[in-house]
Parts: structure tokens; sequence; C-alpha cells
């Protein structure tokens, strides 16, 4: 397997995490965003919307995230990490649709003016980046919700929590923490607690 990733997007870093919880042999393919690599015909021919990540197996081409997950924990279905109870099931695709339509897009404007717009050199927008965190905040106090009483966001570990702890890694660089959010602190330490997650942070 191959996986067409970039180091600081968020969306591959799940993947990695994932790869490496479950020690799937697979080679990362860095897909240099600066030099447009992911908006050439070649690369538009593996996903046709032109964005990391895309994971590559025996020429089977499958983009989105969420689903890459979903293909990759199939794969070793021992590990547990993809619930198949009728409510176990639900529940981790709520959370990742959750992540993918609310929690993704808010954290992804809070990125982009401040991770993203510093590696291009470019200054960002105070009125965006505010109204991004007032966002994020919001989903915060979701999540936080979400975890009372509970290690992981369905109980017990599983491909959802890779999926929504990347969007909070680069919390420093992104302006915000985490100490409103008690639940969130413990689970994300918890994670950040992985090998399989160590191994696969942003070099920030
Ligand atoms: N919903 C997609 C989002 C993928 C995505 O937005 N990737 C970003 C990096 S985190 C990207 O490639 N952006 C380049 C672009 O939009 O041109 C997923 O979860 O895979």
């Amino acid at each position: 397997m191959k996986l067409f990733h970039h180091p600081f997007s968020s969306a591959a870093f799940k993947v990695r995490a994932l790869i490496h919880e479950l020690g799937l042999p697979c080679e990362l393919v860095t897909v240099d965003m600066s030099k447009g690599e992911h908006k050439t015909p070649e690369y538009v021919a593996k996903n046709p919307n032109g964005k990391v990540p895309v994971l590559e197996d025996e020429g089977f081409h499958l983009w989105e995230s969420n689903a890459i997950l979903c293909y990759l924990a199939a794969k070793k279905p021992e590990s547990g990490l993809l619930l198949t109870e009728a409510r176990g099931m639900a529940l981790m695709h709520q959370w990742l649709q959750w992540h993918a339509t609310t929690l993704s897009p808010s954290a992804g404007e809070v990125m982009m003016q401040t991770v993203y717009l510093r590696i291009m050199g470019q200054q960002k927008d105070e009125a965006k980046y505010a109204a991004g965190l007032e966002k994020l905040r919001r989903d915060l106090g979701v999540l936080e919700k979400g975890l009372a009483g509970k290690e992981y966001l369905c109980g017990k570990l599983t491909i959802a929590d890779f999926s929504l702890v990347s969007n909070l890694l680069l919390r420093g660089p992104m302006g915000f923490d985490l100490e409103a959010y008690p639940n969130v602190k413990a689970w994300v330490a918890r994670m950040e607690d992985r090998e399989s997650v160590r191994k696969s942070l942003p070099p920030l």
C-alpha cells in the first residue's frame, strides 16, 4: 500500500497514526503541495478533489480520510477499532460524520489562519481567525459533553478517536488550549500517549 500525504495535513495525520497503530505495511509518499503536486493530472486521477490523503492499494484508490480509516481497520478486524454491533457502529459513524461536517471545517479555518498561512509567509485575517475560533469552541463544548464519563468517544478506542483528535494536536500553534474542557483535555492526553500518535505528529 501507499499513502499520498503531507506532514502538516490533519486528514493525513489520522491515517498515518492508524497505519502505525495497526502495524500495516505502507509506503508514505509526500505530496509537495507548495509545488502544486496535488493538482497535477497524475494526482487528480487518484483523487479528483486534488487533496491529500489518498490511499493506493493494488490499483484501488481511496480518498476521504474517514473512509480510509474504515478500510484500514477492516483489514485488521481483530484490532476492535471498527465497531460492528449496531449501536457501536452507529455511534462511531455519528462521530466520524460530525467530524467531517462540523469539527474539521471549524478547526480547518483556525489552522488555515495560523499554521498554513504562516508556512506560506502570509498574515492571518483576524476576523476569519476569531470566527473560526468561536465555532471551534462551540464544537469543543459538544465534544466535552460527548466524553463525559468515558475514556474514548464510543466507550472504547475506535477509529473515531484517531479521526477527531487529529484537529487538536496543533492547538499550541493554532492559539487555543483545552483548559475549559477537562474531558477533552484528558482524552487528548490519552491519545497523545499512544506511540502510533506520537510517531505521526506533524514536525512543529
Ligand atoms: N475531507 C477530506 C479533507 C482533505 C483535505 O482538505 N486535505 C487538505 C489538507 S488537510 C488538502 O489537501 N488541501 C489542499 C487543497 O484543498 O487544495 C479528508 O478528510 O480527507
